[in-house]
């Protein structure tokens, strides 16, 4: 059976907003996205994912879209899109958009005739509630902080927001709701885009109870009442047959708070419901407790044991993981799981080695194939980002001092990968001539895409050789995964393996050195000893047993 093409594709994210401004306003576009088509190209990438370019208020940078049908002003027209797919489809790489069906802006058309009144045709798109004695429907929380029903006044119920107040839950029990999100995804399909992200696609399906959450791991939320809710298979089998299988596309899902075995669901190929998921567990070792809020250091252990596990139950159970360090949520990898002031270049290959060589479908972050670090911003006015600024309102009401407050923000704000994209060490980084929305980290002069590509030893080219080895092996798509030295502190080590055919990769992830011995266990047999990449400039002798110096990784065929 033939591969579906997206299975060894590598996927570039891009946020528009920070990416490239072409107009002097401070905000990127699309225009400013063609003018980088030939910049991906070199890279090597299969597939540009964007997030939201709808129209949209901005309330959370476009994840609050107000028309499905049109463009944020900002960002260009209809004709710029149409240009871009074309541009982009002319050099061979595919485009895919990102789509936000759990809530719509409080802008959108839909909600201001669903807030008229009760019985206005639109009054079912969205989830509306009586309150309890004066208190919201239940006592859900919103995951921008604050109760997730909000009031009003027009007709005395309650709207449910899981995110910003501007953000309103759909009501995907309407039927009415699902055939117009099936339209609207027809209509880009029939422009030619190569598939879809979903944006919190898990979190559609409600419990139609709407209990209180009672539950204390954690604290009472909500979240297991709405996540990979009751009906959700059977929406997303829904979409699959009205929607997805009538072209040749992928589909990755955003998954909150998920499962494995839901994941095996989502994307088992005979289920019919989407192509991959991109779950976050990897993502929350430095959430002590779950508590995002803190300046925790990350726990090495648990990030090799959810990496591992999700690689070896996701290939038994026939699903397909998305792979990913970074996005527009996360803080930048180099700055979190490596380190960015002494080991910048050895660290973020390091951890692109690790990542790359799973199985899965890799995505690389704007800038994160150069090594763009977090920014360090040290005042609360340069932040821009709703849960940023939310999160330190309410720290602030609860008594925390502003100085841990910012420490705080310094690691774990979304901002922190929203940075103008470093084009050159020329001002604002090359990303505008005029006054970027958001500032740019003061590193560009030194960490920008211009001097990465002079070097033919930098980060980019590192990425670059992933890449194209992908392409070259298929053992790096389809082969086992074993993780080794399962209980070292510092090395992660993992063993691919195809018919007779293996593939070594070990990473030190930390600033001193490590001794790698391979376990008598392990058979050499399949594996002969050459090295496919390295981020030192020599490699080690004796592949069996070698010191691995700071944030070394070698991988070896
Ligand atoms: O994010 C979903 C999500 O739950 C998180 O990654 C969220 O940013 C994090 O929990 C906050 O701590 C998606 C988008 O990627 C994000 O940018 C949007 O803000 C969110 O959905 C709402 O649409």
């Amino acid at each position: 059976m033939t591969q579906p093409w997206w299975k060894n594709a590598v996927v570039y994210q891009i946020y528009p907003k920070s990416f490239n401004d072409t107009t002097g306003n401070g905000v990127g576009d699309l225009q400013g996205i063609i003018e980088k088509l030939d910049y991906l190209k070199e890279l090597g990438v299969d597939v540009i994912w964007l997030t939201p370019i709808y129209d949209s208020p901005q309330c959370d940078n476009g994840y609050d879209i107000s028309d499905y049908f049109s463009i944020y002003q900002e960002y260009g027209t209809m004709e710029d899109f149409d240009q871009l797919l074309e541009e982009a489809h002319q050099r061979g790489l595919k485009i895919i958009m990102d789509i936000v069906v759990n809530h719509t802006s409080t802008e959108h058309n839909w909600f201001h005739q669903s807030m008229t009144s009760k019985d206005n045709p639109y009054r079912n798109f969205y989830i509306w509630k009586d309150g309890e004695n004066g208190e919201p429907p239940t006592n859900w929380q919103s995951k921008f902080g604050g109760s997730a029903w909000q009031y009003d006044e027009t007709t005395g119920q309650y709207y449910l927001h899981l995110f910003d107040v501007t953000q309103a839950d759909l009501n995907w029990e309407n039927e009415e709701v699902r055939k117009s999100i099936y339209t609207m995804m027809d209509f880009w399909l029939e422009k030619g885009v190569d598939g879809f992200r979903l944006d919190v696609i898990n979190l559609i399906s409600k419990d139609q109870r709407f209990p209180n959450d009672d539950g204390t791991i954690p604290p009472g939320d909500g979240r297991k009442f709405y996540t990979d809710g009751p009906r959700i298979h059977e929406y997303l089998q829904e979409m699959n047959d009205k929607v997805f299988s009538k072209y040749d596309i992928m589909t990755v899902g955003e998954m909150s708070s998920t499962t494995i075995d839901n994941c095996i669901k989502y994307t088992q190929p005979d289920r019919n419901e989407l192509s991959m998921t991109f779950n976050f567990h990897h993502l929350k070792v430095d959430y002590p407790n779950g508590e995002k809020w803190t300046t925790a250091e990350f726990d090495f252990h648990a990030l090799k044991e959810i990496l591992s596990t999700w690689q070896i139950e996701m290939n038994k159970g026939g699903g397909w993981n998305a792979l990913f360090w970074c996005n527009h949520d996360q803080p930048r990898v180099v700055s979190r799981f490596g380190n960015d002031e002494n080991y910048h270049n050895e660290s973020a290959k390091m951890l692109a080695t690790t990542i790359h060589f799973m199985q899965g479908t890799p995505y690389i972050y704007q800038g994160e194939e150069f090594g763009m670090t977090n920014p360090k911003f040290d005042s609360i006015e340069e932040y821009r980002d709703v849960e940023s600024l939310n999160m330190y309102k309410m720290k602030i009401e609860e008594g925390m001092k502003e100085e841990e407050i910012l420490d705080i923000l310094k690691q774990k704000s979304r901002d922190n990968s929203r940075t103008p994209v470093q084009w050159n060490n020329q001002e604002n980084a090359g990303f505008t001539s005029g006054t970027p929305w958001i500032n740019v980290a003061e590193n560009y002069r030194t960490i920008n895409a211009e001097d990465a590509l002079r070097d033919q030893q930098s980060i980019f080219y590192h990425y670059k050789k992933l890449i194209k080895l992908r392409k070259d092996y298929q053992i790096i798509t389809d082969g086992d995964f074993q993780l080794l030295l399962k209980e070292h502190d510092s090395i992660f080590a993992y063993m691919r393996k195809m018919d007779n055919e293996k593939l070594l990769v070990i990473n030190n992830f930390f600033n001193k050195e490590a001794e790698f011995v391979l376990p008598q266990s392990v058979n050499m047999e399949g594996l002969n000893g050459n090295v496919l990449l390295s981020n030192y400039s020599d490699t080690p002798n004796d592949l069996k047993q070698f010191t691995l110096r700071p944030y070394e990784s070698v991988a070896i065929l």
